[in-house]
């Protein structure tokens, strides 16, 4: 049996240290999926103890740009919680964090509960209160960003801060979000673009993938949640005086500038 409490401690005290650590795997070759989603939920409950709470919750891996950049070919899901979050214009603080990379994504705050199983896209829409364009900032406590799908999961898919753009739209106000573009820019400079359908199947159908994986689990996405789709391109590398912007059709833009 997998030592939980311990592999949660290590990936913890790399955060706190930001100090990067070798892969579980490297070590702990049984870390199967269902056991790495027990270490990540044991480092949420550490964290809910030291005072944070649940915001929402996140997929990552859900674009080829991703998957491809990362050598990991199958979807992860984590967990959000308040310790991540970035107020608008609030600068990065690149000296908290080990390696932090920034990627664009479709956010959706929802209010209804989406339970599975059977939850679909549609249903999504339905649950939806708006969607946001966003920035999540990632920071694998991995060296070299190098880990293998269990890796990532039990590392609560690198999740690090986030900030949200200033434009809120009620999902009836937007194109299909597959057809949603998105420009991404480094230092003034773009850097890569992509839209919506870059997400397998949707962002919505992301979305519903991940109630349908939560309802299989006793749990569920609720009411108020912020729920991250996936990075629509690969991230960028962001360190002090560097700054980010993804531009979003109908979405504005959403700023982060490391310091
Ligand atoms: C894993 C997290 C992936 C996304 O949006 O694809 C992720 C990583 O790339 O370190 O958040
Ligand atoms: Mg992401």
């Amino acid at each position: 049996m997998l030592d939980v409490d311990k592999w949660s401690d290590y990936l913890l005290r790399a955060e706190s240290l930001q100090r990067p650590v070798a892969p579980i795997t490297d070590s702990a070759r049984d870390l199967t999926p269902a056991a790495a989603y027990d270490v990540q939920a044991r480092t949420i409950a550490s964290k809910i103890l030291a005072g944070e709470y649940v915001v929402g919750a996140k997929l990552g891996l859900t674009s080829k740009a991703k998957r491809d950049a990362m050598g990991v070919d199958e979807p992860v899901y984590g967990v959000l919680t308040s310790g991540m979050v970035l107020e608008p214009e609030e600068p990065l603080d690149c000296g908290s964090l080990i390696h932090p990379r920034v990627e664009p994504e479709l956010v959706f705050v929802l209010h209804d509960d989406l339970a599975g199983p059977l939850v679909t896209s549609y249903d999504v829409m339905d649950a939806t209160q708006w969607i946001i364009a966003g920035l999540e900032v990632i920071d694998s406590r991995y060296r070299g960003f190098h880990f293998t799908h269990a890796d990532v999961v039990a590392d609560n898919t690198s999740a690090a801060r986030f900030v949200l753009g200033p434009v809120r739209k009620a999902p009836f106000e937007l194109p299909d979000l597959n057809v949603l573009g998105c420009n991404l820019y480094q230092d003034g400079r773009i850097s890569a673009t992509a839209a919506g359908g870059a997400i397998d199947g949707h962002p919505a159908g992301a979305v519903a993938r991940l109630a349908n994986w939560l309802g299989s689990r006793g749990s569920k996405l609720r009411s108020g949640d912020i729920v991250m789709s996936g990075g629509l391109t690969n991230a960028l590398a962001i360190q002090p005086g560097s700054h980010v912007v993804a531009s979003f059709a109908h979405l504005g833009s959403v700023h982060l500038r490391g310091v």
